[in-house]
């Protein structure tokens, strides 16, 4: 079993509520996948190609996908992900994103959405991201302003 990052990474600073536990996504989280079918299409994935992706993911260094377990199941009901994006501009800094977050629909309601984005807001801060960033339905726009967030720049997208 491996882990995709160091658990000493995590900040200690956001409280996680009683019966969950915050922690990185390991290699044998394939209930990760059931997850994230609740953001968007996943497609079939067996073991292997999920292993081959993580081990991709953590040779890159950049990626940060927490996850939050219910600790009575030991099912993911929650995750994020930060995505650290390396530049030439503002002297070589780090860019961060944030991407796939999803918390189970029997789970929602407990603000534990915006537990996933707090713990990640701090781990870029930690980082030393200079910018951060996440793409959103817009009637989500109010939920994240809340962290942080100001609506500036346009996104465009195409899709293959
Ligand atoms: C949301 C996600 C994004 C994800 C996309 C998937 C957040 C903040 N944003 O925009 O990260 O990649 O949904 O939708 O979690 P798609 O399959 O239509 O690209």
């Amino acid at each position: 079993m491996a882990s995709l990052f160091d658990d000493l990474l995590l900040p200690t600073n956001v409280p996680i509520p009683d019966g969950f536990n915050l922690r990185a996504l390991r290699n044998d989280d394939f209930g990760y996948l059931e997850l994230l079918k609740q953001l968007t299409s996943v497609g079939f994935i067996n073991q292997l190609v999920f292993r081959k992706r993580f081990d991709a993911m953590k040779k890159a260094k950049s990626y940060y996908i927490v996850v939050l377990e219910e600790v009575q199941s030991s099912k993911i009901v929650g995750a994020a992900t930060l995505l650290i994006e390396f530049k030439f501009i503002h002297e070589a800094g780090t860019r961060g994103r944030i991407e796939d977050v999803v918390v189970d629909e029997r789970m929602r309601g407990k603000k534990l959405g915006g537990l996933l984005n707090q713990v990640l807001v701090e781990m870029a801060k930690t980082i030393g991201v200079y910018k951060l960033s996440l793409e959103c339905k817009t009637e989500l726009i109010p939920f994240y302003q809340k962290f942080g967030y100001q609506k500036n720049l346009h996104f465009l997208d195409q899709r293959f």
